[in-house]
């Protein structure tokens, strides 16, 4: 017999109660639907993959605001199964965020999709509240500074206040709190955004985090949210956790990446996909979370098969729960276009909608069945 055979088990075992999340979101108040909306998403690991639109309903290539409307559901006849959101601006009591959706539209959009059974995440583009520049304002200093005990604490408080205030106004219409998947400090190994690696140090970085999210909980009792870390593309597990707050914060983990600058061919894009997805696969594995493609985009989408040929294989082999893509801006006031799903006519439409067909994907009607308030 071999004697290793129950040592291994022992480990297992010990592994297996590691950590006990898993089964539970990491906000021990958390609302119920906000837990369901948790086991529900756990439970779809390696099954489904749910397609997501950031800021889908409010604008497509060539229109805006126009009810019923989405570049998605124009293409499929169905909206996102996860639709993202941004809060950018919200901090300085704007009535707009920063691509100049007004926040009262966003609110509306929520409880729409929220009431069809789709998933919501938001993400903060938040300005620098050391400089007052924007979220790209990248100069060292401003996390330090809104710690506490630092000269911006105050003012960062106050922008969390007017954050939750928000989070906390969208509700169902029996009055519940809606689940929201909150994206704090995204992309926070690239050095773009003021938390960015160059910015700050780990402990610094993780700090803020944790009091953050101490503050949306225990100041104001905010438990309507399941959180989101992530990275952009990155090249090792540890750099990947380097700035991670720890299993008792964190629900989702994800990372963005696009096809573009390096990884502009297909086969580059796709190899570095799959081996980040590889990556997180395993990293959620070990810390009992949800893995996901937060962001991804192919700006334009030049290739009319990409999303059966290069998107589709990279991702369905793998454990994430859904993937959202980047908004379709169209044409900006600086000249420049931006779109990452296909809209009607579009030379990569019929690709994606033949995508849409797979049993592994969930758009609006996938993600209406599986109840994943309940
Ligand atoms: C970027 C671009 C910008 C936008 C920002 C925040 O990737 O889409 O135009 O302002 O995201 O949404």
């Amino acid at each position: 017999m071999n004697r290793s055979v129950p040592a291994y088990f022992f480990l297992y075992l010990l592994c297996s109660i590691q950590n006990g999340y898993g089964q539970h979101c990491s906000d021990p108040q958390a609302s119920p639907e906000t837990q369901a909306l948790y086991s529900n998403l756990y439970h779809l690991r390696g099954k489904n993959i749910l397609i997501g639109h950031q800021d889908d309903p409010c604008y497509g290539v060539d229109w805006k605001y126009q009810p019923g409307r989405s570049d998605i559901r124009d293409v499929t006849g169905q909206y996102p199964a996860i639709l993202g959101f941004d809060l950018g601006r919200i901090e300085l009591g704007h009535a707009f965020n920063l691509d100049s959706v007004p926040f009262e539209k966003t609110r509306q959009y929520i409880r729409e999709a929220y009431e069809r059974g789709a998933v919501i995440t938001l993400s903060w583009h938040v300005n620098n509240p050391f400089t007052g520049g924007t979220a790209w304002d990248n100069q060292p200093g401003a996390v330090a500074s809104i710690l506490p005990g630092g000269s911006k604490n105050a003012t960062y408080t106050l922008w969390l206040d007017r954050v939750a205030e928000f989070l906390s106004s969208l509700r169902g219409k029996k009055g519940e709190s809606i689940p929201i998947i909150l994206r704090l400090f995204h992309e926070l190994n690239g050095g773009w955004f003021w938390w960015g690696k160059d910015q700050c140090r780990p402990d610094e970085m993780i700090q803020l985090w944790r009091y953050t999210i101490h503050y949306f909980q225990a100041e104001k009792k905010v438990h309507n949210l399941l959180y989101a870390f992530n990275t952009d593309k990155f090249n090792s597990g540890s750099e990947y956790l380097e700035r991670y707050p720890g299993d008792a914060f964190i629900d989702i983990l994800g990372f963005d990446i696009y096809q573009a600058n390096g990884l502009k061919e297909n086969q580059a894009f796709a190899r570095f996909l799959r081996r980040d997805l590889d990556m997180l696969d395993s990293i959620a594995r070990v810390h009992e979370k949800i893995p996901a493609l937060t962001e991804f985009g192919y700006n334009q989408l030049p290739d009319s098969t990409w999303w059966t040929k290069v998107f589709f294989p990279a991702i369905s082999s793998h454990q994430i729960v859904y993937a959202l893509a980047w908004r379709n801006a169209g044409k900006k006031p600086n000249g420049d276009a931006e779109y990452y799903v296909p809209y009607l006519g579009a030379p990569s439409a019929s690709d994606f909608k033949k995508m849409s067909l797979s049993d592994k994907i969930l758009l609006e009607t996938g993600i209406h069945t599986k109840n994943v308030y309940k």
